[in-house]
């Protein structure tokens, strides 16, 4: 199953469809964050929208990363996303540095970023503080970076999870200052963000204030590929609270939690989880929670492991993506010198 990929989702072949532009960090193992609140979300959007989606490694080395596992984690990343059900014939997945437009627009934009919005930006104060040796000026100005990689594409949509509203908001702010002095040169996105009990934001089993986060160790972070007894055990330690009742409620932020994984898992709501818990305790409902994301992640993995021993089949889509994608960032990439007045374009 080697080479034979359709050429997909160019703008000159479905000019009406809108575009949607997202990525992940192959930055580790994944988790059901990352699933619920990006990946599971953008499945719904391949047939009416052009999709481009991204595996981010240029993000991903603001975290000093160990090279061998960043490579592991780019093929694993893109595994994960076909197994997952993003079909290259109806999307384009690539690699983020296999297209330099990246790079290049992200230096213009630095430029057009001010350095009070990024010092304002939770994300970055988050992970200066966990990486307090190593504040680096990528980690600052990821934001730009992110914004060339939304705008590259003239993304109408970009589908994330709760933590990156901030960067989007940001991107728009980039997009409209770039467009207001040199007229309409970007697309201004729009950002979709999934509702909370759609997965935006699920936290950790080990602290429910906390969002879940594929860099995070111990039981608090449930990884798509974990097997199923690792899964049974992390939701049967999962913090909740001293009372026993199964129901959606402030200050509840740990069954909360679980009643939305299990709300996303089953598309059953609240009332009907509240309703289907009745009398029942915390012990049931945890290892109910864990036995339904177990059965939905059973297949998915199986397909991971099978494209994971086709690594020839991963390159092709990787190549055909970054042709792909190179095609149209090129465009946007050459009106923009034009615009600053680069000599020569
Ligand atoms: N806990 C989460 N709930 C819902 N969505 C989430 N996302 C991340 N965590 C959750 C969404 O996953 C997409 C990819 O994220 P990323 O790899 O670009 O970086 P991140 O947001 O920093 O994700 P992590 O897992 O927390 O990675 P590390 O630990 O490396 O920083 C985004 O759409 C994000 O919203």
């Amino acid at each position: 199953m080697t080479e034979n990929i359709h050429m997909a989702n160019t703008l000159s072949d479905v000019p009406a469809k809108p575009i949607i532009f997202s990525g992940i960090q192959p930055s580790g193992n994944l988790t059901i964050g990352n699933y619920l609140g990006a990946i599971k979300s953008w499945i719904r959007f391949l047939e009416e929208y052009n999709c481009i989606y991204c595996i981010v490694d240029m993000h991903a080395i603001t975290v000093r990363q160990v090279p061998a596992d960043l490579r592991r984690h780019t093929y694993e990343l893109l595994a994960l996303y076909l197994a997952a059900g993003l079909d290259p014939q109806k999307c384009t997945l690539f690699v983020q540095s296999h297209v330099p437009a990246h790079a290049q627009l992200a230096w213009i934009l630095d430029c057009y970023t001010m350095f009070g919005e990024l010092s304002r930006m939770t994300q970055f104060k988050d992970k200066s503080a966990k990486n307090a040796d190593n504040i680096n000026a990528g980690l600052f100005t990821y934001p730009s970076l992110m914004a060339a990689d939304i705008l590259l594409y003239q993304a109408d949509l970009v589908p994330v999870g709760e933590d990156q509203r901030q960067h989007i908001e940001l991107s728009r702010d980039i997009a409209n200052r770039f467009n207001g002095i040199y007229g309409d040169v970007f697309k201004v996105p729009d950002g979709f963000i999934p509702k909370v009990e759609a997965g935006a934001k699920i936290m950790s089993l080990s602290d429910p204030e906390k969002k879940m986060s594929k860099s995070d160790t111990g039981f608090g972070s449930v990884r798509i590929l974990d097997s199923r007894d690792e899964i049974l055990k992390k939701f049967k330690r999962a913090v909740t609270d001293c009372d026993s009742v199964v129901q959606y409620k402030e200050g509840k932020a740990g069954i909360n939690n679980l009643m939305n994984i299990y709300a996303c898992f089953t598309g059953k709501d609240h009332a009907v989880i509240e309703r289907e818990f009745d009398g029942r305790g915390y012990g049931d409902f945890k290892l109910a929670v864990g036995e339904v994301v177990a059965d939905a992640l059973a297949p998915l993995q199986e397909e991971f492991r099978r494209l994971m021993a086709d690594k020839g089949y991963l390159e092709s889509v990787m190549r055909q993506g970054a042709e792909t994608a190179s095609h149209l960032a090129a465009k946007t990439l050459r009106k923009v010198y034009k615009k600053v007045g680069f000599a020569g374009v």
